[in-house]
């Protein structure tokens, strides 16, 4: 598995549509699995394929353990509403409060292609929600009102202080000790 860079505001592939998946082969597989990675060492609980420089139709999603891969997925149930933070892994620390439902159906295809039905609610369907405005080139700041959204941009202008790469490189988490010192002995 590879660590994938990660594409930051101003990368054009963020507001593009993505294509739907058509066929779930080793490469897509790899995909996904470097996906998963590169989420795990950037911290995040979502990763979804633009954000990555790919145009697939998939985003891959842990909550608390819920691990999910969702492929081609559509929102068929909308429920209620919560407002709660939001940050993006492709705009490094800029958080602000975002409404969304707070519970939502979801159709969609897992890694093999198999067809799930995902039903999730607080920060699982937050997340889903998130990554699925990914994949139509949306990001949590287009919800922001017009003052909120200048001061996001103006803080990331100011701390990119000139820096104009669209990318920006993942450190590998350190390696997990495993601890087996019976089997050692
Ligand atoms: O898609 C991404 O950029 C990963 C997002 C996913 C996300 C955003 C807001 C709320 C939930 C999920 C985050 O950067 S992952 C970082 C994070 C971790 C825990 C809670 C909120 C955000
Ligand atoms: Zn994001």
């Amino acid at each position: 598995m590879s660590l994938l860079d990660i594409y930051v505001l101003g990368a054009p592939i963020l507001r593009e549509e993505t294509r739907p998946v058509t066929e779930v082969g080793p490469e897509f597989q790899k995909l996904v699995d470097d996906m998963f990675e590169t989420m795990y060492a950037a911290k995040g609980i979502g990763l979804a394929a633009p954000q990555v420089g790919r145009t697939e139709r998939v985003a891959v999603v842990d909550v608390e353990g819920a691990r999910h891969v969702i492929v081609n997925p559509e929102i068929v149930m909308r429920e209620g509403s919560q407002k709660g933070e939001e940050g993006c892994l492709s705009i490094p620390d800029i958080y602000a409060d975002v409404e969304r439902a707070m519970r939502v159906v979801v159709k969609a295809q897992d890694r093999e292609g198999k067809p799930i039905e995902i039903d999730a609610t607080e920060l699982l369907a937050r997340c889903i929600q998130h990554e699925i405005d990914h994949l139509h080139g949306k990001l949590f700041i287009d919800y922001l009102g017009l003052l909120k959204r200048r001061a996001a941009l103006k803080k990331w202008e100011k701390q990119r202080a000139g820096d104009k790469s669209l990318t920006r490189t993942v450190a590998a988490l350190e390696v997990a000790q495993h601890h087996h010192r019976d089997e050692e002995l």
